[in-house]
């Protein structure tokens, strides 16, 4: 076990939401229902500020309701405080708008101040594009990339110097070489079990991601798997057959840590282009103590992030999406092929009309396709 941490506060800035000023809206989920702001603080200056709204899940204790005339415990939608307005009722179906308690009705929320560029460029809607890193490029391109302009690890470091977010750590092993804290992630709103996300995030310093791990880290993995699945289990009930345990590749922040979360819940960021599971990780490495230096690993890179400008020098990234939608498709009259049904009865510009929308998705459409992954 470690010695004790120096656990001088950390003073954190204060800012009244209230006074937010809004520049423009970067996100806007309609199926996570949340929405991403930037603007500034006036009264704090110019620097840029990004705001996250994100509505709360339901809580399946919150729609209890009352047994006989005793009321229902409270938080509950079914008291006589529900505001109801009728919309319409039809025959069998009746449509309403209903306002909850003030206790129902709260919006997690989440400030950056201030925000880097490469905040917005995480915030923002982009394309993205599917890297298929090889160690060579990892070493040539991702590394020293990542090692110039990286998220800064302050809010990691306070976390693990017992600074910022004590009363929050669910439980510690202070082993320098195979200790971790477990700590509900900032995505959480920390009421909901069933949205339930916790990050185990370790002692040790000199991993940076996925990529260092080697086969001398395996009592360190393992310990983590098994101290959080029993912390879990005592503190929250959940079964530790029900958790999902993951790394980000690449992760936002080079420190290594781990993604806790029910597997009944999809939470944010478990596409499989971006998360490697704890255990398939602690399998391969079993198998092959050097697997992640040898591994193709792919990930995720976002229009506007610099690191894609890069690896474009190397390999046509963009350019080969460029030709593909520039591409006529193929005219069917030409191939001899009779139209699909439902084009047959359009003028040739309609249909041109039709593709290019397929191709180049409206807003809105792009705007599902990635809440379709989030
Ligand atoms: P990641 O895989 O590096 O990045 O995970 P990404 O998932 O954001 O792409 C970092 C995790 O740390 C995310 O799940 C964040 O929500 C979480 N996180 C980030 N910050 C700045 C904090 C923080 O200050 N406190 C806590 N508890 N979690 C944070």
């Amino acid at each position: 076990m470690s010695e004790p941490v120096d656990s001088t506060e950390v003073k954190s800035p204060s800012y009244d939401l209230s006074k937010f000023q809004l520049k423009r809206i970067l996100t806007n989920n309609s199926v996570r229902k949340s929405i991403s702001l930037l603007g500034t603080f006036p009264d704090l200056g110019t620097d840029d500020a990004i705001v996250v709204f994100e509505k709360n899940a339901y809580r399946e204790s919150d729609v209890a309701t009352a047994s006989s005339e005793e009321s229902p415990k409270k938080p509950s939608y079914f008291t006589a405080d529900l505001k109801v307005d009728t919309e319409f009722i039809n025959n069998i179906y009746g449509s309403f708008q209903v306002v909850p308690t003030r206790d129902l009705c709260s919006v997690k929320s989440t400030v950056i101040y201030p925000a880097t560029e490469k905040h917005i460029e995480k915030y923002s809607v982009s394309q993205k594009y599917l890297i298929r890193e090889t160690p060579d490029l990892y070493q040539r391109i991702t590394l020293p990339y990542l090692t110039s302009s990286q998220f800064s690890l302050e809010w990691v470091y306070n976390i693990l110097e017992h600074k910022q977010e004590t009363e929050r750590i669910v439980y510690e092993d202070k082993d320098p070489k195979t200790g971790f804290i477990l700590l509900p992630d900032l995505k959480w709103d920390g009421r909901n079990v069933e949205t339930l996300y916790l990050l185990g995030i370790v002692h040790k310093r000199d991993i940076k991601s996925l990529r260092d791990l080697n086969g001398s880290h395996l009592d360190l993995l393992r310990n983590v798997r098994q101290a959080s699945k029993d912390a879990i289990s005592k503190l929250y009930g959940i079964n530790p057959n029900q958790l999902r345990m993951y790394f980000h590749y690449q992760p936002s922040f080079y420190h290594l840590h781990v993604h806790i979360n029910p597997v009944r819940n999809d939470a944010p960021g478990i596409w499989c282009e971006k998360s490697h599971m704890l255990d398939t990780v602690i399998n391969n490495l079993e198998l092959m103590p050097d697997y992640y230096q040898r591994a193709t690993l792919p990930f995720v890179l976002y229009e506007g992030n610099k690191l894609l400008d890069l690896y474009e020098q190397e390999l046509p990234i963009r350019a080969l999406t460029k030709a593909s939608d520039d591409k006529e498709l193929p005219d069917t009259d030409s191939l001899g092929v009779a139209p699909p049904e439902g084009f047959s009865d359009e003028e040739p510009e309609d249909r041109q009309c039709k593709r290019i929308k397929l191709g180049s998705p409206e807003p809105k459409e792009a705007e599902s396709a990635v809440q379709a992954c989030a």
